[in-house]
């Protein structure tokens, strides 16, 4: 077992995976400035369920599970809390999660884009540096994401191509063409992480995960102030996540255009699959392993109509509405990425069934009287 420092603590994967490894033995420390709470409360974006902060979740969770998780709050922008966190921590391994994770917001305006900027570069700048002048021994587990490639029209390879080019051959990074700026900062990340890799030494992995559905996991269904932060507006919460609350409150589901588009899709139970297994399968000095995190694929038009299926059952009259579709992306394309290097490394994937969509819509529907339908539509436009 050995020391984890999760960055960007307080998010829906930072706390769920916080918990997860703590539970599986790991001492793990967390940081979080509180940015996306903060974001969500200007743009009238507040989770469904109430999320208590991190350091009263970390007490919650102790006094359940005899489990303690340090807790940081503070801006790792600011490269002296940076120090501070990872000397007092002394972490084996970093997750870096602490980036403005909203492709929306990082298109609503200037202000927006320029904190998507600032704030996901600064962060993983100085987390290199941090790690180069206290560690370079450390293992950082970067959080990536599938839109860093687009929607090629070739298959998707888990980060790297080989190229022949007049008779040469050579290894590179595989093409990427983001389409929002937020995507496009996990892109610069990249760049910045290989040229450390390559010119320091560093270890990093790469986890180049889709959008991301769920809501309870092991350690959260102990208690629901454990949940982590589950968004259905148009800001921060994922398309799976949204259809279902659009199900359960009868607003028609909003299929952005034609509903070709294909993303590869992951359940949160199996991102922290993905994570422990980073953690326990360190890289090589000088290696940047990447890792495509998708379980499997669908249109968005194949996902609304198993929600609606599965929500119809249940009594809930679900319709389904084509919008014009806010953001400038492929609506009918080819999509075939490589997603075998986490199934090698162990991981054995949850597949979206009916019984999943199920269970999902009886919890929201607990939480049914919270639901706000002003969050629900569409309100920042790409063009
Ligand atoms: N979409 C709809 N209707 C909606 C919401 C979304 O049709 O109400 C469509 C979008 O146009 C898009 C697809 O569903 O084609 C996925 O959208 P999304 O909002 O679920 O995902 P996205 O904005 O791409 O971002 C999310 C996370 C981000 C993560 C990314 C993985 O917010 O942090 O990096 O998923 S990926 O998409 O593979 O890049």
């Amino acid at each position: 077992m050995s020391r984890v420092l999760i960055l960007g603590g307080d998010g829906y994967l930072g706390w769920s995976t916080a918990m997860s490894l703590a539970a599986k033995g790991h001492e793990v420390s967390v940081v979080d400035s509180y940015l996306r709470r903060k974001i969500a409360k200007q743009t009238d974006s507040e989770a469904l369920m109430v999320n208590p902060d991190l350091q009263e979740r970390a007490n919650i969770f102790r006094s359940i599970t005899n489990i303690s998780i340090e807790v940081f709050i503070g801006d790792l922008c600011d490269m002296e809390l940076m120090q501070r966190v990872f000397t007092a921590s002394t972490p084996d391994s970093i997750i870096h999660y602490a980036e403005q994770p909203s492709a929306p917001y990082s298109m609503r305006d200037y202000a927006s884009a320029r904190l998507t900027l600032d704030n996901n570069l600064t962060t993983t700048f100085n987390l290199i540096w941090a790690v180069i002048e206290h560690n370079p021994d450390c293992h950082i587990i970067k959080l990536g994401t599938m839109g860093e490639y687009g929607t090629p029209n070739i298959d998707i390879e888990e980060g790297w191509i080989e190229i022949n080019h007049k008779g040469r051959s050579d290894k590179f990074l595989f093409p990427r063409a983001a389409g929002s700026l937020y995507h496009t900062t996990k892109v610069l990340d990249t760049d910045l992480l290989w040229f450390y890799v390559r010119t320091y030494g560093l270890r990093v992995t790469d986890l180049m995960q889709g959008p991301v559905y769920g809501i309870t996991t092991r350690e959260s269904s102990m208690d629901d102030r454990l949940l982590p932060n589950f968004h259905y507006d148009d800001i921060f919460g994922t398309v799976i996540n949204r259809f279902l609350v659009q199900a359960i409150s009868d607003v028609p589901l909003t299929v952005y255009g034609k509903g070709g588009q294909t993303r590869g899709y992951l359940n949160l139970i199996d991102t922290l699959q993905c994570l422990e297994l980073a953690v326990a399968n360190r890289v090589n000095a000088g290696e940047l392993r990447i890792l495509n995190q998708v379980a499997e694929t669908f249109t968005v038009n194949e996902l609304a109509a198993k929600i609606k299926n599965v929500g119809d059952r249940m009594g809930h009259r679900v319709q389904i509405n084509h919008l014009p579709n806010p953001r400038k992306e492929m609506e009918d394309h080819y999509y075939n990425p490589v997603h075998t290097g986490l199934i090698d490394l162990g991981l054995s994937p949850t597949y979206l069934s009916d019984d999943i969509i199920a269970a999902m819509l009886e919890k929201i529907n607990i939480y049914r009287n919270r639901i706000d339908p002003d969050k629900i539509m569409p309100r920042v436009n790409w063009n």
